[in-house]
């Protein structure tokens, strides 16, 4: 069974949102046509309770983009974004959420940061994409959506660790690129065996 992830194609991600990526509302007439052709139609939505740990203004004297050491790892501080039940976490209204199979959520522990679809950044909490998609035979993934150097990427990477076939349809992507995050996401997925076709 191939799966369609469709990574957080959110209004606070696309043009005019709180954590605008570059050409992201370009996608998702791409995106709607590429959906028929799989088996399972996943969505992602970040989706973060009011004063998250990954936002700047939660910690006193720091700015979004500055980077922070967490129990975790080292996390970058966004804008707040994608807070739950705002405008700015919903789909963007052109995006075909009806033939969604079903939608993941994630980053909703405030204390923890979750840019993959599989596991928050702690690398071992599970959202239980996994077990949804082997107890439905999933074996392959393509990816799309936003963004392509951060969540897209993250979930790439866990997918082929966990032993699915992984295709990124980079056309259908869109990054951030914050200080080289591009490159070395690019590097990461394909160090993990995923392909981009
Ligand atoms: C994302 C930064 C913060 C993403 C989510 O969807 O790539 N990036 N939260
Ligand atoms: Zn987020």
């Amino acid at each position: 069974m191939h799966a369609l992830l469709i990574i957080d194609l959110q209004n606070d991600f696309c043009e005019g949102g709180a954590l605008a990526v570059a050409g992201g509302s370009e996608i998702v007439a791409g995106i709607n046509a590429l959906a028929g052709q799989f088996d399972a139609v996943v969505l992602t939505q970040d989706w973060h309770p009011a004063g998250h740990s990954s936002f700047a203004s939660t910690h006193a004297g720091h700015a979004p983009y500055d980077m922070i050491e967490m129990p975790y790892g080292q996390q970058v501080l966004w804008p707040d974004h994608c807070i739950q039940g705002t405008e700015g976490g919903a789909f963007h209204p052109l995006l075909e959420t009806d033939r969604a199979d079903i939608i993941i959520r994630k980053g909703y522990n405030p204390a923890i940061d979750s840019y993959s679809a599989f596991f928050e950044n702690d690398h071992k909490t599970p959202t239980g994409l996994e077990g949804y998609l082997r107890t439905r035979g999933g074996t392959e993934v393509t990816l799309v959506g936003l963004a392509l150097d951060f969540c897209v990427n993250y979930s790439a990477v866990d997918a082929a660790q966990l032993g699915f076939k992984v295709n990124v349809r980079k056309d259908l992507c869109r990054a951030i690129d914050l200080n080289g995050s591009l490159a070395e996401a690019e590097k990461a997925m394909k160090g993990a065996g995923v392909r981009f076709d």
